[in-house]
């Protein structure tokens, strides 16, 4: 009888009728038009707590109430009772509509969509400790234009927060701050947060649950439309995705539509749930052609997570985007419990500056997630979006393991292989509790330690208690992260040549080249190599680069050397190969090979220049090697070809390009082929055909995804093209 009930009340307030059945069929058929709403809560002193109705409504509807009855109930202390929420603020337009647009705003009377917003507030005393108190509130009826589920302007609306106060003396439930998005892009992927933050510190776990109706005081799920569900509840191109970590929302609608979702946001206090806030809410995909403002990762990289100690000013710069040229661009740091402050420069595309210098209060297992918006001006609603930055606050112990960092610098990169190679096949203890994620990991030491005093533990990446070939996986998923820790450089013991030398002088566009790696001097003793090589990606396809060992000075790769390239995909290649056998080789010779394939769009010529740089040689007791560096040049002509090449030299097509199941190689020079083969991006073949017809077809169904490549040979010589396999 409660939804009947105050259905009733709702309408009395309007004065529309008096009978309890006219004012249900006007409600119902009219509805009060609610888009979303939460409760929070904030602890006051003992068993007082101020509670908080965020109410969100359709400005189309009908006025919000003027007061909000919250149901407070706990079972386990049989306690049920209600108490009367004043307005504390609003009615506000939280619409994100521009200035100029205003007037036409649906809560200003016009034709756009708006939502407005009220806050009720209210201080509510508690009987006792209760594991189980809830505080919730329904009201009818849902905003009727909700698609994802059936007559929605027929459902209520549920909406509650639970409290946990037996297990802990208080809590603070988890707020949510800045104002809720609530219109995305047709056809866009939007990333979005609901910017929530807890100020006891507690960890926070988002989850997606279905919106809720109410039939009595008894909250019930609502069903959604065939194919959609609480966890998928978008007709969209690919997954909604929720970090359950971050609470970011990854949402790629490709319909109009508007949907109603709701997510559950638990609290945990020393592995103890102590509270739980759902925000119901919803969301209107509209079509636009406003590209959406976008933020860099920490000091412009992709990366948006780091690591700091208590004490250290951490201070990182995030650039801003927006595809529409002469759009203005805000970013806001979301409120976050913390003492994190938040600076932005005056410009177009602004520059934000974060600063914190956490306190040893601060160390935590959990990261701290900061949320930055960032926000166009475009008219007549603005586009945003929402980033998140994990902060990890570690207590920056020098004896922890971070997975990947095997030699303890702060960083995993290529360096950490020589330690992984130095170490090869020491057991030690086993890391207890051990992953692979970039967080500090305490470890007991090993007998062992390299030169530089780091244990051996450190290279035991993946922590399974054996330093072996699985080691290379921690770099390789880290690699390029840093960590707060410093230690010195270890000592220098010799002096070595490495030199690159490419395959030819001159080359044309679209043409293969070798860059053969070798150590040019005599050397002792060696057992580790890493270097570093830039490939200019204007002159050269970086999707391309192969590597080989084949014939390696250092051994055979997973037979006697263990190995490990990095492709940035920026130009940048990364090499590290090391023995695994503690044993010193002496000598000189053949490193590995690079190829490369030259880009087709390079004008006039072009020179190519490539040297190792940043070279670290090891011993097998680790001392550390110099290197001096030797590179070559190459010239890429645009007309290198020539008349008399370009006649001798394959010259073929690949159709279609990407291709699934058949390709066909059609050849028009004037040699004919000797053969055609495909290699993959390892340089391994994996397919030949001895004297192929001018138009040959080729069945690739066999082939995975991936990138290819063609290679047809006659007489003269080889000519190469790239495949693509979907
Ligand atoms: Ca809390
Ligand atoms: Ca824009
Ligand atoms: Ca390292
Ligand atoms: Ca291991």
């Amino acid at each position: 009888m409660k939804k009947f009930a105050h259905i009733l009340t709702t309408c009395i307030q309007l004065s529309i009728a008096t009978l309890a059945i006219i004012a249900a069929s006007f409600c119902t058929s009219s509805g009060s038009h609610i888009v979303g709403g939460e409760i929070t809560y904030q602890w006051v002193s003992g068993n007082d707590y101020k509670l908080r109705l965020t109410y969100y409504s359709d400005c189309s509807g009908i006025p919000n109430p003027t007061s909000a009855l919250i149901e407070v109930n706990s079972q386990s202390c049989a306690q049920s009772f209600s108490i009367s929420l004043p307005i504390a603020a609003g009615p506000d337009d939280i619409s994100p509509i521009c200035a100029a647009s205003l007037s036409n705003s649906s809560c200003n009377g016009g034709t756009l969509y708006a939502v407005r917003r009220v806050i009720y507030e209210g201080v509510v005393s508690l009987s006792g400790p209760c594991n189980d108190w809830v505080f919730s509130y329904n009201e009818c009826c849902r905003n009727a234009a909700i698609t994802n589920i059936t007559s929605a302007g027929g459902l209520g609306s549920y909406f509650e927060a639970t409290l946990n106060n037996l297990d802990v003396p208080f809590n603070n439930s988890v707020e949510f701050a800045g104002i809720p998005v609530h219109m995305i892009q047709n056809n866009t992927t939007s990333s979005l947060s609901w910017n929530t933050f807890d100020v006891d510190g507690d960890s926070i776990h988002y989850e997606m649950v279905a919106p809720r109706d109410y039939i009595g005081l008894n909250p019930v799920n609502i069903a959604f439309n065939a194919g959609l569900s609480a966890t998928q509840p978008f007709i969209a191109s690919s997954p909604t995705l929720l970090n359950s970590q971050t609470g970011l929302l990854t949402i790629s609608p490709n319909a109009l539509q508007i949907t109603v979702m709701s997510m559950k946001i638990s609290e945990f206090r020393n592995g103890i749930n102590i509270g739980n806030v759902y925000r119901d809410y919803q969301f209107a995909v509209i079509n636009t052609s406003n590209a959406l403002p976008k933020l860099s990762g920490i000091n412009g990289n992709n990366i948006y997570m780091t690591n700091t100690c208590p004490g250290d000013t951490l201070q990182f710069n995030v650039l801003s985007t927006d595809a529409d040229p002469f759009q203005i661009l805000e970013i806001s740091l979301g409120n976050n419990g913390t003492s994190a402050s938040f600076t932005t420069t005056p410009a177009q595309f602004p520059v934000g500056t974060f600063t914190w210098i956490p306190s040893t209060a601060d160390i935590s297992s959990q990261p701290y997630i900061f949320t930055l918006n960032v926000r166009d001006d475009n008219c007549d609603y603005y586009g945003t979006q929402t980033f998140a930055y994990q902060i990890y606050v570690n207590g920056c112990n020098t004896n922890d393991v971070w997975p990947g960092d095997a030699n303890s610098d702060g960083v995993a990169n290529l360096y950490d292989l020589l330690s992984v190679g130095i170490g090869f096949n020491t057991s030690g203890t086993p890391r207890v509790g051990a992953s692979t994620n970039w967080i500090a990991q305490p470890s007991v030491n090993w007998p062992n330690s390299f030169l530089s005093g780091i244990n051996y533990k450190h290279a035991d990446t993946d922590g399974n208690g054996i330093i072996e070939w699985s080691d290379t996986t921690a770099i390789f998923q880290n690699y390029g992260l840093n960590h707060p820790l410093r230690t010195a450089p270890p000592a220098v013991a010799g002096l070595a040549d490495l030199t690159i030398t490419a395959s030819a002088d001159t080359i044309g566009t679209s043409m293969l080249l070798d860059f053969n790696i070798e150590i040019t001097s005599f050397v002792d003793s060696i057992y580790g190599l890493a270097f570093r090589m830039y490939l200019d990606p204007s002159l050269v396809d970086i999707s391309t680069l192969q590597t080989n060992y084949t014939g390696s000075f250092f051994g055979t790769s997973g037979t006697d050397m263990v190995k490990l390239d990095y492709n940035t995909g920026n130009g940048l290649l990364d090499v590290a190969i090391s023995r695994i056998d503690h044993t010193n080789i002496s000598g000189g010779g053949p490193v590995g090979k690079v190829t490369i394939v030259t880009t087709d769009n390079v004008s006039g010529k072009m020179m190519l220049n490539v040297a190792p740089f940043d070279i670290v040689g090891v011993t097998a007791t680790g001392d550390e090697i110099n290197f001096n560096s030797f590179g070559d040049a190459v010239v890429i002509d645009q007309n290198f070809t020539g008349i008399n090449e370009h006649n001798l030299t394959p010259e073929f097509s690949v159709y279609p390009i990407p291709a699934s199941d058949m390709i066909f190689v059609e050849h028009y020079g004037q040699n004919k082929l000797l053969t055609v083969e495909i290699e993959d991006v390892n340089g391994r073949d994996v397919m030949t055909i001895n004297n192929p017809v001018n138009k040959q077809q080729i069945s690739v169904q066999s082939l995975n995804k991936g990138v290819y490549f063609i290679k047809a040979t006659n007489a003269f010589g080889t000519s190469i093209k790239k495949l693509m396999i979907f």
